[in-house]
């Protein structure tokens, strides 16, 4: 199977291209524009090589994340395949703490429910049984994204190449077991300004927010990789994501979970 039409080089300066716009906050065309037969293989080498670059910076990567898991997402973004990225250290905002909008373009922000794991996890069939079995707890997390492409529209290789416009994420403080309580069913609310702007329900990410986490061993394991013990994994969006600028303060009602908030400066 001949995957890679693109060089190595090219890989290397479409990822340089991608941070480049992400770290001078400057919104660029969508890649395919200018290859349109890229290939998830390809956008997958891309962020791979972004993940490089980072490291290589003297970042850290600090968790992993999926995309578009939700119904409500796909149809905003109107694709309809879940995808993944990765997050590092300086994407981390503590609760409550504000978020510069100088440093970031047209950010949004997304309801999640986040996983640290206690024991790895390998496979392309895990159960939720088995997702919370290697579960040390969960977390209530609001993740920032913000598409690198101008006026947040892409097609699905484009966005993940993008690292799948991961910015920023917001951690709660209110970690549970991951039995306490059924994560399918609790509802959140997203208060933007004091208004409910969205709700939503945890069966909203692929039925269980579990069997993200199952779909991401699974997509990694199609690359001979598993999930390390200790890991931190976004779930996905639960509602469709909300636009904020500065001024916005975000608070986010999970049913069991406490409340997140950040505020946009
Ligand atoms: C892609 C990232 C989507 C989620 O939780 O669904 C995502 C995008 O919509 O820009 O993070
Ligand atoms: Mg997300």
């Amino acid at each position: 199977m001949n995957t890679m039409a693109l060089s190595s080089d090219e890989i290397r300066d479409l990822a340089a291209h991608l941070e480049a716009s992400e770290l001078e906050a400057r919104p660029v065309v969508k890649i395919t524009d200018a290859h349109p037969d890229l290939t998830y293989a390809e956008a997958y080498a891309i962020q791979d090589a972004i993940r490089s670059r980072k490291l290589a910076s003297g970042h850290r990567v600090t968790g992993l994340k999926m995309g578009l898991t939700s119904l409500a997402k796909m149809q905003q973004m109107g694709v309809e395949v879940p995808i993944r990225g990765f997050l590092v250290d300086y994407f981390r905002v503590s609760d409550g703490d504000a978020i510069d909008t100088s440093k970031l373009i047209h950010p949004k922000i997304e309801a999640e429910v986040a996983f640290v794991l206690k024991r790895p996890l390998r496979g392309a069939h895990l159960s939720a049984e088995e997702v919370l079995d290697a579960t040390d707890y969960v977390v209530p997390a609001l993740e920032i994204i913000d598409s690198r492409y101008e006026n947040f529209r892409f097609d699905l290789p484009s966005v993940v190449a993008d690292n799948c416009s991961s910015s920023r994420y917001v951690v709660g403080r209110h970690q549970a077991g991951p039995r306490e309580f059924d994560l399918i069913n609790q509802s959140v609310v997203v208060e933007k300004n004091g208004e409910v702007v969205k709700e939503g329900v945890g069966s909203a990410v692929l039925g269980d927010p579990a069997l993200s986490v199952s779909m991401l061993a699974k997509m990694l394991d199609a690359r001979g990789e598993g999930i390390e013990a200790g890991t931190f994994i976004l779930t996905g969006g639960i509602t469709a994501a909300v636009r904020v600028d500065a001024g916005d303060t975000i608070s986010v009602r999970y049913e069991h979970l406490g409340t997140v908030s950040t505020r946009f400066i």
